[in-house]
């Protein structure tokens, strides 16, 4: 089966390419601009995405958004995490941070499917809970990788291989959902053109 996604984020589109492969499922950057909503709500910010991206191409279509949310700074920067990144960019968070103790933090993230005879958009959700480290480690990843401790690890995710961020991130998570989606419903009848 085929998947086509619209994404800038190289970073996203190499774990999800991991993650479909596992599933047997071909994922293909599509070459359009992605249209976001501003919204605070990252399933907000999906769900526009995706449908305007299969108005487009009338094609099965996933978007991915996603965000980290960080307990201390009142969630910030969640929905506006790739702007926060572009600009203040890790340093910035960490100045922010300094001298906080209460470290706690969550990725979210929401992959929207859009697809021929399926009805409405789809919306699958995952989390990761952690903390922000006091340094940025790692060269791995993309993004706040460098500073985010998955709970239960002592690594951020940008010391992690990519199968290691797989096993336990949010978009990995929310992939899943996906993919037990397809399964039970994905009979001959809905997708057999999913190609
Ligand atoms: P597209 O919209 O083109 O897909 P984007 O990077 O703008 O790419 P988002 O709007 O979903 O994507 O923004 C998510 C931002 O949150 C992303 O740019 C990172 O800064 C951060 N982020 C999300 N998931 C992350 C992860 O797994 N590791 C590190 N940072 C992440």
């Amino acid at each position: 089966m085929r998947l086509y996604i619209v994404s800038r984020n190289q970073g996203k589109i190499r774990e999800l390419s991991y993650l479909s492969r596992e599933h047997g499922i071909d994922l293909v950057p599509l070459d359009i601009p992605k249209v976001e909503v501003q919204s605070e709500s990252i399933q907000e910010v999906a769900l526009y995405s995706a449908t305007v991206a299969y108005l487009t191409v009338r094609k099965p279509v996933i978007v991915e958004d996603s965000g980290l949310y960080i307990k201390k700074l009142k969630m910030f920067p969640g929905a506006l995490s790739s702007y926060v990144y572009k600009t203040i960019g890790i340093h910035g968070i960490l100045k922010l941070m300094e001298g906080v103790r209460d470290r706690d933090a969550v990725f979210k993230s929401v992959i929207a499917l859009a697809a021929p005879r399926v009805r409405g958009v789809k919306l699958f959700q995952g989390v990761v809970y952690g903390t922000i480290s006091e340094e940025p480690r790692g060269t791995g990843g993309f993004g706040f990788d460098p500073i985010f401790i998955p709970s239960g690890y002592t690594k951020t995710f940008a010391e992690m291989s990519i199968e290691e961020k797989n096993k336990v991130s949010h978009r990995a998570k929310a992939f899943r959902g996906l993919a037990k989606w397809l399964i039970k419903n994905c009979g001959k009848l809905l997708c057999h053109d999913w190609k």
